[in-house]
């Protein structure tokens, strides 16, 4: 025999469905939370860890001389943002167009995006960010810096 279901019946069981459908979509925040956290938590990472860093030396013969490389390159990627660490040592001659530089860090055409940096004698740290296109560019002291500035000046590749 079929029983009757009266109205407050039909109501509650409703009700228990919405009840289910709530429980199914109550995970909904906590798995939006974890996979915010799960994007955060990388970011977060490398922004601790901060930019690569370079490290060289404009030395007292006016050579750009890199760790461990014969002929020095120095290669980043396109739009990378670079800490450079760079030693500086005065040369022969200092040039009264670049008071207190006994060097300088120059790419002449990305001089308006910052590769043109003064080295002062000692440590220099200063960020530089890659330009977007790659290729070879040329690195080059500005300040006339005694024997051998015409020739100081290294390769830097970016790559793509
Ligand atoms: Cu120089």
């Amino acid at each position: 025999m079929e029983t009757k279901r009266t109205p407050t019946e039909r109501h509650s069981e409703e009700n228990r469905s919405l009840a289910r459908l709530a429980r199914q979509y109550r995970l909904i925040p906590w798995i939006s939370l974890l996979l915010l956290v799960a994007m955060i938590v990388p970011a977060l990472y490398t922004f601790a860890q901060g930019p690569r860093v370079i490290q060289f030396t404009a030395d007292h013969d006016n050579k750009y001389k890199v760790p461990g490389q014969k002929v020095p390159v120095i290669t980043v990627k396109a739009k990378e943002v670079i800490k450079f660490r760079v030693t500086a040592h005065k040369g022969s001659e200092t040039d009264p167009k670049y008071p207190g530089c006994v060097h300088t860090l120059s790419i002449k055409e990305l001089k308006d995006q910052g590769w043109d940096v003064c080295l002062k004698e000692g440590m220099n740290e200063f960020i530089l960010v890659a330009p977007s296109k790659p290729g070879d560019y040329k690195i080059e002291c500005m300040s006339k810096c005694g024997k051998g500035h015409d020739d100081q000046n290294m390769k830097m590749t970016v790559t793509g």
